[in-house]
């Protein structure tokens, strides 16, 4: 027999299970298609990254000695779908079977599974790239009421002994998050990422993406992210040197002008496989033992890796496919048009989208508490908001994507990634980021020309959804106060909150813009 050897484009790691105990005639496929860069119209940077990525890791795989078939976008035979090209090119080289490692998207597995029946078997594997499988996970969660990140990361940290001492958690508590809540401090400087020396391919990458794609979100010019092992190797370094030791201080804080902060930017070169998490992972546990960061930072780094990105996967590959296509809260409304061109006096909001469309990057709390929480109190409908979040951000893929967005932001799959919608006013963003002083708005008046739109947003959310949500205990301080309000105030905030959603505008599609 003689297999095809399949990899997508973010599975670009030698230690995948695909290559394991391969035949020596084993042929290697990977190949560039449009389909891939189109079914959401993905930021440049993001398509750029995969083109310069997967040319670099058919040259490493080469010097493996493996036989590579690549598909490039500009071949005349390329059928531009991922599964097609994988037949395609089975035929051509007579193999009678294709093996591929579980893809990052339902979408794809789907139309995998199916095509198993063929006469041209299809095998696919357990990508064990993770410190989880879908199916450990299914166990964790099976007969729990409540999949809680909490209960299932100290599982993983008693599981991988990760900042384990003996049965106690390193520095005697799990989670040290109320250290990890310092506002912005608008005179600190932060740490620049390496600027990546670009080589023949990449150049060519880049160039090829942008003949393409060139109509997509951002431009090639501003492209800095990791795109070999080695480049990746390097930003890990970096991380490990310069920022990890504050991440968990600067942690929840949002910056005007600072992109990056003290967050790592690795999740782009983890998802697409130039890093593996257990050594992420692991080189932060180490600088806390060497006593170069402390337990809150390095807690808090190790808790989004070996927590909430496994936690999050584990809920996709569980809750597909019905997961995508909850809306508990039942919302209607369009993406808004800003989102795609940053064109808005909202200061937090325009940096936001700013800060995307140059680096295809935006920091957690930028996409939870700015974009994120603008359209959970606009109730902007789950499928656009999650093509943006796919389309914009370079690390995105469906699997981390739509828990976040869905489940995370919008409280659309009933509780299930958060026991409370992440709703927050202009005095929270205030609090957190040195936004606000830029700004035409005032974070501390809800209502008239002058006043900030989320603090009316904010209370129209919570009145309008009351009956699912204000018997939520956590949420009980919350509607004590809006019960307390006077009726005036309140039909004054509603109407504020109201004008400005008749007002919004949105688009359907990118760069189409309507008004509701
Ligand atoms: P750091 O702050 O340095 O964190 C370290 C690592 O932890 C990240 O690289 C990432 O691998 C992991 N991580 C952190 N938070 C999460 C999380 N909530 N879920 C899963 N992993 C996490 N992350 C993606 O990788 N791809 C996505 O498509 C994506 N979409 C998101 C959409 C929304 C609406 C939200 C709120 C979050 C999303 N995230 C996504 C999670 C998180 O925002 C990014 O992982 C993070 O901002 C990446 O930047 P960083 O590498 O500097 O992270
Ligand atoms: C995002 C993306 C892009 C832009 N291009 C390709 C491609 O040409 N070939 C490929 O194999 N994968 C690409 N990807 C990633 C896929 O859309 C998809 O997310 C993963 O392959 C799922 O594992
Ligand atoms: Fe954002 Fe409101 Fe602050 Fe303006 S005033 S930056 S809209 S939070």
């Amino acid at each position: 027999s003689k297999p095809l050897l399949l990899v997508l484009g973010d599975q670009l790691s030698l230690s995948l299970a695909t290559f394991k105990n391969a035949s020596s005639n084993a042929v290697v496929a990977l190949c560039e298609v449009a389909e891939e860069a189109r079914y959401v119209p993905h930021h440049i940077h993001k398509i750029g990254l995969f083109l310069a990525a997967m040319r670099h890791f058919a040259v490493i795989l080469r010097e493996s000695g493996f036989k590579v078939h690549y598909t490039r976008l500009d071949d005349a035979d390329n059928t531009h779908s991922l599964i097609e090209e994988a037949e395609r090119i089975a035929k051509l080289y007579g193999c009678d079977s294709i093996r591929v490692a579980r893809p990052g998207e339902w979408r794809l597995w789907d139309q995998m599974q199916q095509r198993s029946n063929n006469a041209l078997a299809w095998t696919l594997l357990e990508d064990d790239r993770f410190y989880t499988t879908p199916e450990t996970f299914a166990s964790w969660a099976k007969g729990r009421k409540q999949l809680r990140l909490e209960y299932f990361y100290r599982e993983q940290r008693k599981r991988t002994g990760l900042l384990m001492e003996g049965d106690e958690p390193a520095g005697g508590q799990w989670n040290f998050d109320h250290a990890n809540r310092e506002p912005m401090d608008a005179r600190r400087d932060f740490p620049a990422l390496p600027a990546h020396r670009q080589d023949a391919i990449t150049r060519e990458a880049l160039e090829d993406a942008r003949r393409h794609f060139g109509e997509h979100m951002g431009s090639v010019e501003s492209f800095n992210l990791p795109v070999t092992r080695r480049q990746a190797l390097v930003d890990l370094k970096h991380f490990m040197e310069h920022s990890l030791a504050d991440f968990g201080r600067y942690q929840d804080a949002i910056s005007d002008s600072e992109p990056f902060l003290c967050h790592s930017r690795l999740s782009a070169a983890l998802n697409i496989g130039l890093l593996a998490p257990q050594e992420v992972c692991e080189a932060a546990e180490q600088r806390y033992y060497a006593g170069d960061a402390p337990i809150n930072a390095v807690e808090g780094f190790v808790r989004q890796i070996l927590g909430w990105r496994e936690y999050v996967r584990g809920l996709y590959w569980t809750q597909m496919p019905g997961y995508k296509a909850e809306n508990r809260l039942n919302f209607r409304r369009n993406l808004p048009a800003f989102y795609w061109d940053a064109n808005t006096d909202m200061r937090c909001l325009k940096r936001a989208v700013e800060m995307t469309i140059d680096n295809s990057y935006a920091h957690h709390i930028q996409r939870l508490m700015i974009t994120g929480n603008f359209a959970l109190l606009c109730g902007i409908k789950p499928e656009a908001l999650c093509d943006w979040y796919l389309a914009v951000y370079a690390d995105a893929c469906e699997w981390v994507e739509l828990p976040n967005t869905l489940g995370m932001v919008l409280h659309a799959d009933g509780g299930l990634m958060g026991s409370k919608p992440y709703c927050a006013s202009g005095k929270y963003i205030d609090r957190m980021s040195d936004h606000c002083q830029h700004c035409r708005y005032s974070p501390k008046q809800v209502t008239g020309p002058d006043a900030c739109p989320f603090n009316s947003l904010y209370w129209h959310f919570l009145e309008t959804h009351a009956e699912r949500l204000n018997r939520n205990p956590r949420m009980k301080l919350i509607y004590g106060s809006l019960s307390r309000m006077k009726d005036e105030k309140r039909e004054a905030i509603r109407q504020q909150a109201e004008q400005f959603l008749a007002h919004l505008e949105t688009s359907t599609d990118y760069g189409q813009k309507l008004h509701t």
